[in-house]
């Protein structure tokens, strides 16, 4: 039987990847390590929580002594790393924890495995989830590939893109198997409320301003949460060691394009008059450093291990919108306490 680590299972994409596996591996072990802070919400595994083959343990990866125990004490084969601070406007006002989560976290884990795989090193996989982020802003032509220099910009992708330098040292310098992937712009249920699209959504829903930032032309690829989790769980399995791959929808959107279709959908699923949710759209100060497009080309992870994404973009939204609107409960509790003072720092200010 399988011992899996995966870091960061209470967060948004954490959550759907602890979901595929427990349910699909009955017989692997999946140890979910999250810290639990402002961003980890174990209501996101509510129906899993329960399997004999899931368990919890709250625990932060900047603490490297918890971090080597836990390994002795669960011999795991397999970790796949996702606990990060992964939002680019905290990272601007606060880059510090940013160098704690994203860069020192990942070197803990990276020791603590180096240090307990000692042999059968084919039979293990330190699998790192990273962003596109780290290839920095495309013109209006291109695609980022596995090839694309790094040039990151905000304090996140910085810290981001640091860790994907020490994964790759680590397998070059002590042979850990190790294996990275790239991806675009996720969307999808658990999403926190102070990324675009869910942040919109309970905007709209309470007839508050959409700020949008600058003049709304910059360019994302979204792709469906879901989807993400599927590639992971290939790559995981399948793809091969000391390789990158990027994963994207080929779903490029200007935002304000998307903003507006995000009007016109909640226009029509809360009956109101075509057009009212679009007055909510307010221009706010630019973002710092805000890169203008991102884009991603997946054909590596198309070649070599069949993945496409499974949805077109408008099911997806119409999906996730009715999510947030049936799930209510769920946004008010994340978006008391402590979120509600960020936001108000990050919002009300500007
Ligand atoms: P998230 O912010 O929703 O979740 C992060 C999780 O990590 C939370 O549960 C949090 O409690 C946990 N965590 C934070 N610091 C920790 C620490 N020190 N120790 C232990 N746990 C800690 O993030 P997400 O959007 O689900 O992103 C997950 C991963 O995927 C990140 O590594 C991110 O960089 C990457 N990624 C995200 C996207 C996206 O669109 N959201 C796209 C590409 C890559
Ligand atoms: O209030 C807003 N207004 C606005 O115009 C917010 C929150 C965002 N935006 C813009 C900024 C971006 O151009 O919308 C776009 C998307 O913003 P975010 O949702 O903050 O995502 P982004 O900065 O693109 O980064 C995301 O994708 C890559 C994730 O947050 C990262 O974790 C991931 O690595």
């Amino acid at each position: 039987m399988k011992t899996i680590l995966i870091t960061g299972g209470a967060g948004f994409i954490g959550s759907h990847v602890v979901r595929l596996f427990v349910k699909k591996y009955p017989d692997y072990r999946i140890v979910n390590l999250d810290k639990l802070t402002y961003a980890g919400n174990l209501a996101n595994l509510k129906d899993v929580e329960k399997y004999p083959n899931y368990s919890f343990v709250k625990g932060d990866i900047v603490d490297g002594d918890l971090i080597r125990k836990l390994f002795e004490e669960k011999q795991f084969s397999g970790v796949i790393h996702l606990a990060a601070e992964s939002h680019v406007d905290r990272s601007i006002s606060n880059p510090t924890e940013f160098v704690f989560t994203n860069v020192i976290g990942t070197v803990n884990l990276l020791n603590a495995a180096r240090h307990s795989w000692k042999e059968q090193l084919e039979e293990k996989r330190f699998y790192h989830i990273s962003t596109d982020e780290v290839y920095g802003s495309l013109g209006e032509a291109g695609l980022f590939t596995e090839e694309t220099r790094y040039d990151p910009h905000s304090p996140y992708s910085a810290s981001k893109a640091s860790s994907d330098h020490f994964v790759r040292a680590y397998h070059d310098t002590f042979g850990l198997p190790v294996v990275i992937s790239n991806c675009s712009n996720n969307y999808g249920s658990f999403q926190f409320p102070e990324k675009l699209i869910p942040l919109f959504i309970h905007n709209i829903r309470n007839n508050k301003p959409l700020p949008v930032y600058g003049k709304g032309e910059n360019v994302r690829d979204w792709l469906w949460v879901e989807d993400h989790a599927r590639a992971i769980d290939e790559i995981f399995h399948r793809g091969r060691v000391g390789q990158t791959y990027n994963i994207g929808g080929h779903n490029e959107w200007k935002n304000i394009d998307l903003i507006r279709l995000m009007c016109r959908i909640m226009d029509r699923k809360l009956n109101r008059v075509g057009g009212t949710s679009e007055k909510l759209i307010t221009y706010v100060k630019d973002r710092a450093g805000h890169d203008l497009r991102y884009a991603i080309d997946s054909s590596k992870l198309q070649r070599e291990l069949n993945w496409t994404p499974s949805l077109q973009f408008e099911e997806g939204l119409e999906k996730t919108i009715d999510w947030y609107l049936e799930n209510e409960a769920w946004l008010q509790e994340v978006t008391s306490g402590d979120y509600q003072k960020y936001y108000e720092e990050q919002y009300l200010k500007r």
